[in-house]
């Protein structure tokens, strides 16, 4: 499974929930398959989607918050996944794209390929920590956690043709700014 298929996958069981989404094709992708004002696409920032995800859910504790990071990005701010585990915010699932790449670069090889991301989460003390493929999705999304809840999607690498998002970053921010 490549990243476009994984995120129609996860958009399948959305309803009212807050997307951010990573940077480059992730986004385009996300556009691509289900756009809607929920959707933060995030234009520029690698490292940042899971931080950005962070001061929305903690900014809005009644709404369930999901960032759609990849595994790049993830080591690039790899401090991201303490500061969430401190904040703690329960209304907040991050999901990890895990294709080994830097996909929407070229796919170059990251160091998730030797590193498994879901050993170093689990040994920060997150309790709920997931792989994809083993869980329920939709009823993960129907319950309510004590502390944020991190999900594994271990995919391949690749990128579909999905064209570049014809939203200015004013009009992203501003639709995302006035839906919540
Ligand atoms: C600070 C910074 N370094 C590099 C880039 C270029 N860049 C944009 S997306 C990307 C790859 C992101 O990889 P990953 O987070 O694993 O997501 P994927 O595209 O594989 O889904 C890179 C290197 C950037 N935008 N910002």
């Amino acid at each position: 499974m490549i990243r476009y298929n994984a995120i129609q996958e996860i958009m399948n069981h959305i309803t009212n929930e807050l997307i951010i989404c990573n940077i480059g094709f992730p986004c385009k992708e996300l556009y691509q398959i289900k756009d809607r004002e929920e959707n933060f696409y995030m234009l520029g920032s690698m490292g940042l989607c899971s931080s950005i995800g962070l001061g929305i859910a903690l900014s809005n504790p009644n709404k369930k918050v999901i960032s759609i990071d990849g595994d790049g990005s993830i080591l690039m701010n790899l401090a991201t996944l303490v500061t969430i585990k401190n904040q703690n915010p329960k209304n907040y699932i991050l999901i990890i794209l895990d294709n080994g790449a830097y996909g929407s670069t070229g796919n170059q090889e990251t160091y998730a390929k030797n590193t498994d991301l879901l050993k170093i989460i689990k040994s920060i003390g997150y309790k709920n920590a997931y792989e994809y493929e083993e869980i329920d999705f939709k009823k993960l999304l129907e319950k309510d956690y004590n502390e944020p809840v991190i999900i594994r999607y271990k995919i391949e690498p690749g990128n579909s043709k999905s064209p570049v998002i014809p939203l200015s970053p004013e009009e992203i921010k501003n639709r995302f700014m006035e839906k919540i």
